[in-house]
């Protein structure tokens, strides 16, 4: 013991102490990859029938095992058709090879995408490890699969580019017997040290824990472990958690607050993230058409509509099993880098404008840095009359170069927006102007 006493406490009352890193609140825009053995099928019936979730392919093995489900019988029929009655979901760790996975592909494409943190599946539901981890022997990847420590390659590449990386981790799992038989046992001698064994080992700025619905953080000794985390030197200082630490901790603790596909909380106080894929699935469905994507200007406006609301957006890609992001994605990424390559200084870094007036409908908002006001167009605007400001000593159209006429009188401000060819046009999908001083 070294007399030092430690700073956090295991109780939430001092953990939630603990400010969450500035980094996060800045960056606004992540990359979320789901990869595992579920990416070999990669496979999820179009039928909503058990409700939310039902379209995730990254849950095939329990929807295969569990017969209560409306979408069970679909998931076996698929099952049986493509792999045989006699093949065991266990058996698509051989089929799981990363073959064509270049990490530093998918880091410069996460860089062009404009994001500035990734967060990848280290271990989903089905307990499958994508790094040699010694609680998950022979399944994981590099014992069996691709023979590569996938995690720390990607980890690598992502550092390299500047971008943050962060993992998820599942803490249970469906089907492991120690969890089955004794909870207990398996936090103690399997969890726990599998965690800290990957945050020591790659050093994360984000560990983005999931599954914790199942049991009480008590039960997972969550308090335990961050205030572990929290007071290891050896852990990064940046580290950010969600909130998933107990069926008794969402929208609680953690240093933000975790929305899925629209569900869940959106907190005006506290850090938050919404987490999504293109389509209705994380891991990658081939059962998805273009249609079921959302194309790239949906995309944009749902990381406005986030950002002007406080959150950040950590947007979901599905590698396929032979290590490929699928082109589709590729696109819909590329697309988002361009916009922000133009719009970016309205994302990163900004904060919510308080007095956002609620009745702008659905196509402007809000987003300030310092004195400076972002008025954010999803759609072209007609005249736009902004109530309540200073009268700004600029008024500029980001990414266009001519001058913006405005007319300011009693607090509030008349934007004329300028007439645009073709060529003058800054970017597609949404503009923005910035007033600058006008707060
Ligand atoms: C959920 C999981 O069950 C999904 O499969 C996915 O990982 C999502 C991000 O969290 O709760």
């Amino acid at each position: 013991t070294s007399g030092v006493t430690a700073q956090y406490q295991p109780s939430w009352e001092s953990l939630d102490k603990r400010e969450t890193p500035l980094w996060f609140k800045k960056a606004k825009f992540g990359i979320f990859i789901h990869w595992g053995l579920y990416s070999v099928p990669s496979w999820a019936t179009k039928s909503n029938a058990d409700g939310f979730g039902s379209g995730y392919a990254e849950w095939y093995w329990q929807r295969l095992k569990e017969p209560k489900l409306k979408i069970h019988k679909e998931f076996v029929a698929f099952q049986d058709k493509v792999y045989g009655p006699n093949f065991r979901y266990q058996d698509f760790a051989g089929r799981f090879k990363a073959e064509l996975f270049n990490p530093d592909d998918w880091a410069d494409l996460f860089k062009a995408s404009g994001a500035k943190y990734v967060v990848l599946t280290s271990k989903h539901h089905e307990g499958y490890a994508l790094w040699p981890s010694a609680q998950a022997w022979n399944w994981n990847a590099a014992d069996i699969g691709p023979n590569r420590d996938l995690a720390g390659d990607l980890s690598k590449s992502v550092k390299a580019k500047g971008l943050h990386m962060g993992f998820y981790y599942s803490l249970y799992e469906w089907f492991n017997p120690l969890y089955q038989s004794d909870v207990k046992t398996y936090v103690n001698d399997h969890m726990l040290p599998q965690m800290k064994d990957l945050v020591t080992r790659y050093n994360p700025d984000i560990l983005w824990t999931d599954g914790e619905w199942e049991q009480t953080s008590e039960t997972w000794r969550s308090t335990e472990f961050l205030s572990w985390l929290y007071n290891n030197q050896s852990v990064s200082k940046d580290i950010v958690v969600n909130d998933r630490w107990g069926n008794d901790t969402k929208g609680k603790h953690g240093s933000f607050y975790t929305t899925e596909y629209g569900q869940g909380t959106e907190s005006a106080t506290h850090p938050w993230e919404e987490c999504r894929g293109i389509g209705e699935s994380f891991g990658y469905n081939r059962n998805e058409n273009l249609e079921d994507y959302m194309s790239s200007s949906k995309l944009i406006h749902t990381l406005i509509r986030i950002v002007a609301g406080g959150g950040n957006f950590l947007l979901n890609i599905g590698p396929t099993a032979d290590g490929r992001i699928p082109v589709i994605m590729q696109q819909r990424l590329k697309d988002l880098g361009k916009w922000l390559s133009v719009n970016g200084e309205a994302i990163y870094d900004t904060d919510t404008w308080k007095e956002q007036p609620a009745s702008r409908g659905q196509d402007i908002f809000f987003t300030r840095k310092g004195k400076d006001l972002y008025v954010i167009c999803s759609k072209w605007p007609d005249n736009l009359v902004i109530p309540g400001l200073s009268r700004p000593s600029k008024v500029s159209m980001l990414g266009y170069n001519g001058s913006i006429h405005t007319v300011y009188t009693k607090n509030k401000i008349i934007l004329t927006p300028p007439v645009v060819t073709p060529n003058t046009l800054p970017c597609e999908s949404a503009w923005i102007f910035r007033l600058e001083n006008a707060l």
